[in-house]
Formats: C-alpha cells, sequence, structure tokens
C-alpha cells in the first residue's frame, strides 16, 4: 500500500500543488493527444509553465505592495479593507489557508481536475444532462476552484473537518456542475451575438450574461445602440488597459495613502513587510504615485503570464474537447467576445460599472462598514464590458448602462457581504466577479446553514437548469447544435 501510495503523494504534492507545473502537464498531454510535433509540445509546456510562474511573481508583487496599506489601515483606523479582485482574491485566500488551514493547502488543483472531468462527462451525456460545452478557462478554474475551497471549508465544516479528501471531492463536484451548466447557459446570447460563432463564454459573469440577454429587450431598444452614440474623445485613452488601471489605481490608493499620511506610511511598527516609506529620500506625493504606479506594473506583467499560458491551455483544451467530444462548444474566455459588439461597449461598460461601484463604496463609508472595499481592476473592466456588450446587443445604449451600472453596485454591496462572510478582510482581498456575488454567495449561504444538504440543493439546482433550458426551447434540435434562434 505504501509503495502504492508513494507515486501518489509525488505527483500531487509536485505536480498537483504546484499549478505551474500542472498546468505545462495538462498542455503537454493536450499536445500529446492531438499529435504535435515533440519540440511543439515541448514549446507549449515551457509557455505554460513559465507564463504561470511569471504570474505567481505578478501576484506575489501584489500582495507586498498592498500589505502596508492594509497595515495601516488596521493601525490607524482599525478596519480591514478588501480588494474585490480574482488575483487578489486568490493571495488572500491561499494566505488564509496556508495559515489556518494548511491541511487544506493544494486541495484547488485535485478538486479542479475532479470538476474538469466531471464537465466532460456532463458533455458526453448531454442526451440526459442536456449540457452542451466544456469549461476550458484553466486560469479562471484555477481561481474559482480556490474560491470555492474556501466556502466549503469554512461554510461546511461540521461536515467536512478536517478531511481534505472528502473537501477535495465536494469543490470538484460543485465547481464541474457550476463549470458545465453556467457556461450552457450562455450558448443562446453568445450565438445571438457573434451570429453563430460556435463558442461560450466559460468565464466569471456566465449568470449575469443570461440575465442581461433576457432583459435587456424590456429596457431598451436594440437599434439605439452604442455604435450610434459618440463618446468624448478623451475617454478613448482608456482603451489601453495601462492607463485604465494605472489611473483607477491612482484614484483608489493615492487617496487612501495621503488620507493615511507620510506618519503613518514611515513609521517602523506599523509597517513591518513590504515598502516603508523613507521621508528622507523622497516626496510623500511621489512616493503615493510610485506605489498607485506599481500596482499597475504588476497588473501588466501579470496579464502577460496569464496571456501566455491561457494561449496554450485554450488550445489543448479545445484540442482534448473536440477529440473527445465533437460538436461540443468550447467555453473561452469572455474577452473573445468583445470583437463581436459595439466599438464602445467595453469602454461604456467599464465607465458606468465603476460609477455603480464607487457610488457603493462611499456608501459603504458613510454607512461605517468595517471593511473598505477597493475596486479592482478585473471584474470591474472584464465583467461590466461584457455585459454592457451583450446589453447593448438586445437593448441599445439604455440596457447596456442600467445593467452594468446595478453590476458594479452589486459587485460591491454583495462583494463586501462576502469579505464579511468568509473572515477575508484581514488577508485584503475577495473574488469579486459577478458571479462570485450571484450566485455564489447565496450558494455559500445555503451551505453554511443547511450543510451537505444544502450542498445537494445548490447541485440539483445547478443541474435542473439545463433540462429548463430544453424544456423551453422551441426546436429540439436547434437546442442541440446552437442554431441562432431570435427569441425564446
Ligand atoms: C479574469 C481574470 C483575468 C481576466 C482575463 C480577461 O477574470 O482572472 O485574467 O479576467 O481572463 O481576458
Amino acid at each position: 500500500m505504501e509503495q502504492l501510495l508513494a507515486p501518489l503523494q509525488w505527483f500531487s504534492q509536485n505536480i498537483l500543488q504546484q499549478p505551474a507545473f500542472f498546468v505545462g502537464l495538462l498542455v503537454f498531454i493536450g499536445y500529446l493527444l492531438l499529435k504535435k510535433p515533440f519540440h511543439e509540445v515541448f514549446a507549449g509546456f515551457v509557455k505554460a509553465t513559465v507564463g504561470y510562474m511569471i504570474l505567481n511573481v505578478a501576484a506575489g508583487g501584489l500582495v507586498t505592495t498592498f500589505r502596508p496599506i492594509l497595515a495601516a489601515l488596521n493601525f490607524k483606523f482599525n478596519i480591514g479593507a478588501a480588494v474585490i479582485d480574482p488575483y487578489f482574491g486568490l493571495a488572500a485566500v491561499n494566505g488564509m489557508i496556508n495559515e489556518k488551514f494548511s491541511t487544506f493547502a493544494g486541495l484547488a488543483t485535485s478538486a479542479l481536475l475532479i470538476g474538469f472531468f466531471l464537465n466532460i462527462a456532463l458533455v458526453a451525456l448531454r442526451k440526459i444532462t442536456k449540457i452542451r460545452t466544456l469549461f476550458i478557462t484553466g486560469h479562471i478554474m484555477v481561481q474559482q476552484a480556490t474560491t470555492v475551497s474556501l466556502i466549503v471549508i469554512l461554510m461546511m465544516s461540521d461536515f467536512v473537518g478536517e478531511n481534505k479528501g472528502l473537501a477535495t471531492i465536494l469543490v470538484g463536484v460543485v465547481c464541474g456542475s457550476y463549470w458545465a451548466v453556467s457556461s450552457n447557459m450562455t450558448v443562446e446570447a453568445t450565438q445571438r451575438l457573434t451570429g453563430g460563432g460556435g463558442f461560450a463564454i466559460g468565464h466569471q459573469q456566465q449568470f449575469a450574461l443570461w440575465f442581461v440577454d433576457k432583459v435587456s429587450p424590456k429596457l431598451g431598444k436594440k437599434e439605439e445602440n452604442l455604435d450610434n452614440l459618440k463618446l468624448p474623445e478623451f475617454l478613448n485613452i482608456f482603451h489601453d488597459t495601462v492607463v485604465a488601471s494605472a489611473t483607477l489605481m491612482l484614484v483608489f490608493f493615492g487617496a487612501i495613502l495621503f488620507v493615511l499620511g507620510p506618519d503613518v506610511m514611515a513609521n517602523k511598527d506599523v509597517i513591518t513587510s513590504g515598502t516603508l516609506y523613507d521621508p528622507t529620500k523622497q516626496a510623500f506625493f511621489m512616493y503615493v504615485i510610485q506605489v498607485a504606479f506599481t500596482f499597475s506594473v504588476y497588473l501588466f506583467i501579470l496579464m502577460q503570464g496569464v496571456r501566455m499560458f491561457v494561449a496554450e491551455l485554450t488550445n489543448a483544451f479545445q484540442g482534448i474537447s473536440s477529440k473527445l467530444l465533437p460538436g461540443s462548444f468550447p467555453a473561452v474566455d469572455v474577452a473573445a467576445s468583445y470583437g463581436f459588439g459595439s466599438s464602445s461597449a467595453v469602454l461604456f461598460g467599464f465607465v458606468s460599472g465603476l460609477i455603480g461601484q464607487l457610488i457603493t463604496i462611499v456608501l459603504l463609508i458613510i454607512f461605517k462598514n468595517p471593511v473598505l472595499i477597493i475596486t479592482g481592476f478585473v471584474p470591474v473592466f472584464f465583467d461590466n464590458a461584457a455585459i454592457a456588450v451583450y446589453a447593448d446587443k438586445r437593448g441599445g445604449w439604455k440596457a447596456a448602462v442600467i445593467l452594468s451600472f446595478l453590476s458594479g453596485v452589486l459587485q460591491v454591496a454583495l462583494g463586501a457581504v462576502a469579505v464579511a462572510l468568509l473572515s477575508l478582510a484581514s488577508y485584503g482581498g475577495y473574488h469579486g466577479n459577478i458571479d462570485f456575488v450571484i450566485p455564489w454567495l447565496p450558494f455559500a449561504l445555503t451551505f453554511k446553514h443547511l450543510g451537505i444538504a444544502g450542498y445537494a440543493l445548490v447541485c440539483l439546482f445547478l443541474l435542473a437548469i439545463p433540462q429548463l433550458q430544453f424544456a423551453k426551447a422551441a426546436n429540439k434540435e436547434a437546442y442541440y447544435n446552437g442554431e441562432v434562434q431570435e427569441e425564446n
């Protein structure tokens, strides 16, 4: 038995718990299955692994830059702060698991594998399950499996105890069901948007996109779309993600740092890690700009790393799914949809989502919420851009503005609830994407109050959704091949 377990343990420790090598290995296997020449298999493995390592370096940089601000906020106002962004969330959850629940370290990657295979099985059985989509966005799956790990460990602690195997299965099954079902919900909307593009969305806002596709026609007219609207020229600078994120960081962290002041930021007893402000070397004003821009530097590096391994992983997964599951829809990164909308929809979504977030943050401060919520770049940009693109297509600019604004409000208000529920304030972040407030916040509460029965209920709820979609579809054949239907 020992001998049998040793290789498994080696594999778990060296590969499964090291996402960089795990992702590299997936690409390696995918390319082998695709019968690519060996030098391409090798190159794919290197790009995926190094890309992931770059992501790790950048995530570490974000945390070290943010930690002094967290410590200072805590010292001066006795409040925590959380950036609602999946990378800050990832770092926060990993920090908490390593510190408080070390038995469960590395759970997410094994759970990811279970979830991925469950998704494959659900598509293979699509005549019964009615699921047509395979979620192949690897970096998103890592983030989501990690957040869900914490939800399961904390909310179901009575049932799970210290049992890592059990927790891994619970996380894997609910993630796999969510990946399969939520991406399947985006087929019709995405086919309509792209004119039969043949893909679905596997990202962080599938429930929102389904909702947007349903309600947008009631909010406005699709003829009055954003293409016909002129935007002020200066807004164009925000098309560049570096400019957009650096400006955003400057506004947020600049304001916070000025409120904290030079004395606290130079206090050695408060700032025990990260960069301390040194008044003899630098003006405080310049220190503030430097810190704010440093966030944007790490975000840029991070996106670069993500881009490297996502490109490889998507090719590899797509290869696997087209071999194993012909006729299924790959569920890909939401950015794939942007090119099919009005050219200014992305920017419009970002701006109205940001306004929604800012107003809600101010309200939380006025009402003395114990945690300061800070806008993160990824949800406010990618979620709300996607919402505006889909909404504009079906209900014009009015639907785009209303729905991305609403999403910004919910991201902050319910994000604050999630931070409190999961005690993440002292770790500095929460996932923040719109699906990680709805449906995941109600899911977490169901786990908390009903335990394993609640867990079963959530899985059943998820698996019932494609059945309802199928029952409602007028043309059953079109349901399977995703023919564009004007209304449903
Ligand atoms: C996310 C996330 C990213 C971006 C990227 C958008 O949610 O974690 O890195 O969105 O996938 O293309």
